[in-house]
């Protein structure tokens, strides 16, 4: 199973939020890390544009380059996926992830257990059903789910002259509009409540291992939970001493960025 990333160094933030760079690096290293742990021998792939420094990362991921607007975000992380999946086709299974997420499962199982093309995750929300950061294409019978991502590239490419729809979330009107009109591809809609959880945004709600839970997707500010969660349960130490290195962790950071200003 691969998986596949998208990750530039931009000044176009989020609406919802600024973090930088170096911030954005060790939420994507954590990804990895998290992709990893269940899956030892799975590649990383992220895809970014010529200027992005990744430099920092500390752990092995394959850099594909690919054109960026950065006016134009989720258009052009479709666009870069398209061409991800042209140039390698679809020899495995391949999941395509947010750097805020978590993997908490082993997810290679899931073609084994369901007959699919492509595996989305829905939840209850009237304009935005399908989130965008999961999006999984087996390799059972590839010209079906690659059939799927281009019609679904093609009603995000129709609906691109909306500026804000090629900056955010249009990925996520293109996904049901794509889902809405496919016939071919057999989709299988997976819980978000199970394969793209988002966490109560509250540091309390860390403190349990979510075993039920495959993926965390730690939207908007919650980034700032998902190193907590990292260490409290998945990189391999007691939740207590995990908790206590992450606020080691945080509070020297905090001394390093006051020492700095
Ligand atoms: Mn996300």
């Amino acid at each position: 199973m691969r998986f596949v990333t998208f990750h530039v160094q931009t000044e176009a933030a989020h609406p919802h939020l600024r973090i930088d760079h170096a911030h954005y690096l060790q939420l994507l290293e954590l990804m990895v890390r998290s992709v990893r742990r269940f899956h030892p021998a799975a590649s990383v792939t992220v895809l970014t544009d010529a200027v992005t420094d990744l430099s920092a990362l500390r752990v092995p991921v394959s850099r594909e380059v690919h054109p960026v607007d950065a006016g134009a975000l989720m258009l052009s992380r479709a666009r870069a996926q398209w061409a991800h999946l042209q140039r390698h086709g679809l020899p495995e299974p391949l999941l395509f992830l947010d750097t805020d997420m978590l993997v908490n499962a082993d997810l290679s199982t899931l073609p084994a257990i369901h007959a699919f093309d492509v595996a989305l995750t829905v939840r209850e929300h009237r304009q935005m059903p399908i989130n965008g950061g999961f999006l999984l294409l087996n390799n059972a019978d590839p010209p079906r789910g690659l059939g799927f991502f281009q019609r679904y590239l093609r009603a995000f490419e129709h609906q691109a002259h909306d500026a804000g729809r090629a900056a955010w979330y249009g990925d996520q009107h293109a996904l049901a509009a794509a889902v809405a009109s496919e016939t071919d591809a057999r989709l299988l809609m997976l819980p978000c409540a199970r394969y793209n959880h988002t966490p109560g945004n509250r540091i309390r709600k860390m403190r349990r291992p979510r075993h039920d839970t495959a993926v965390l997707h730690f939207k908007g500010d919650r980034k700032r939970l998902m190193p907590i969660y990292w260490y409290a349960h998945l990189a391999g130490l007691p939740p207590v001493l995990g908790l206590s290195w992450w606020a080691v962790r945080a509070l020297v950071a905090r001394i390093q960025r006051r020492l700095r200003v």
